[in-house]
């Protein structure tokens, strides 16, 4: 099945009981057993639920995995994968990353004992430097939030694979429809699927799609077990949003070019950062492991001037100042005061994540509005 079938197929049919061609909403906690133990594949909603389990197929058809898995929040999904290691082991992270996979790392996972190296992966090979024999997980988030860089998937892997590292990939920018990390050699895919997946901004969820049967057993005993699992509204919610998921990302991607072209010529914009521009340093691996730029941009204004970000926020009309990304309508945001404050200044800084920092999550109403709301927000 191609992928545009996939979104509005892959792992649904029509339901067993009346051919409801939406899975039905299961809005049930347990399920009657005739025996103990004798029940029809569902025994309790945390285990599994019917919608749900609707949602883990149609994740895992769209990464071209064999094992989804949902969750309550991408935080979860990412909260799941690291519950596979133990103390000691060691984690290789990108390090411009989504500032709550930082502050799940630096402030929960390495109270627990887990050693972290975060590390700029635009070159790969830079990552066996940091790899001894407690490495266990390489984390990848490309392109990155909220400096969209790209990182070589596919160079990655070689180096998890002649290592044996767990490779897990944070899908969230990119979507299934733009990379899909399983096949460039990833073992995890995880989503926050609160962003394209979903697409409307009406949920917060995560998802993990894996190939291997011994690993989806292992994140299922997690998710089980740990229990951070979404509900089947959401899993009803999200199932309809992927229906749409590749004819969006086509216009997100559209107007994100538009987007980005019109704030590189502009007087006031210091730099545009989309992996579209022949002059991003990894445009090329972008060109090769994706088949689109997506939907999200940043920019810098010239000067670095804090306020003169926050009044260019603040005017903005068909943009919503808010946090998140990935929805139909067009957001901004000031990472370093919202979705990155929580990294340290010093930290941030050093990445790029500066005062003048603005990320645009370009959504698809028409262009012309976009571009004139930019033009009387920024002057
Ligand atoms: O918000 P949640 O569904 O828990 O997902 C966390 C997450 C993980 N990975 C990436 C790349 C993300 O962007 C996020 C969430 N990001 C935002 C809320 C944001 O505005 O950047």
């Amino acid at each position: 099945m191609k992928f545009n079938t996939k979104t509005i197929h892959g792992g649904q049919k029509p339901d067993a009981a009346y051919g409801a061609v939406m899975p039905p909403i299961y809005q049930t906690s347990t399920y009657a057993q005739s025996t103990p133990g004798g029940h029809k594949g569902f025994e309790y909603s945390r285990s599994g639920n019917p919608t749900r389990q609707a949602l883990e197929q149609a994740f895992a058809s769209l990464e071209n995995g064999n094992y989804g898995l949902a969750f309550g929040s991408g935080l979860a999904a990412i909260d799941a994968v690291l519950k596979l290691l133990k103390p000691g082991d060691e984690v290789v992270s990108t390090s411009d990353i989504y500032g709550g996979t930082y502050r799940l790392f630096t402030k929960i996972f390495e109270d627990f004992g887990i050693v972290f190296h975060f590390i700029g992966m635009e070159n790969a090979d830079i990552i066996e430097d940091y790899i001894n024999s407690n490495t266990k997980l390489i984390w990848v988030e490309t392109p990155t939030n909220p400096l969209l860089n790209i990182i070589d998937i596919g160079a990655v892997a070689k180096i998890a694979n002649k290592h044996h590292i767990l490779l897990a990939v944070d899908n969230t920018f990119a979507t299934p429809y733009l990379q899909q990390p399983l096949d460039l050699g990833a073992d995890i895919v995880m989503h926050s699927a609160t962003k394209y997946l979903g697409g409307h901004s009406d949920l917060v969820m995560g998802a993990l799609v894996v190939k291997d049967k011994d690993l989806a057993d292992r994140l299922c005993f997690i998710q089980r077990a740990s229990g951070a699992i979404c509900g089947p509204q959401d899993s009803f919610l999200a199932l309809r949003g992927i229906k749409t998921l590749h004819v969006r990302m086509q216009r997100h991607c559209e107007n994100a070019s538009v987007v980005a072209t019109y704030l590189e010529q502009h007087p006031k914009i210091e730099h545009v950062y989309w992996p579209g521009f022949k002059n991003h340093p990894n445009h090329d691996i972008a060109k090769l492991q994706m088949s689109g730029f997506g939907g999200m941009l940043s920019f810098t204004t010239k000067g670095n001037n804090y306020k003169e970000a926050i009044k260019i926020v603040e005017n903005l009309k068909v943009f919503t100042l808010a946090e998140s990304l990935g929805g139909v309508e067009s957001l901004a945001g000031h990472p370093a005061s919202m979705t990155h404050a929580s990294i340290p200044r010093e930290e941030r800084e050093k990445l790029g994540v500066v005062d003048s920092l603005i990320r645009l999550s370009v959504g698809i109403e028409d262009e012309a509005d976009l571009i004139a709301d930019l033009e009387q927000a920024i002057g």
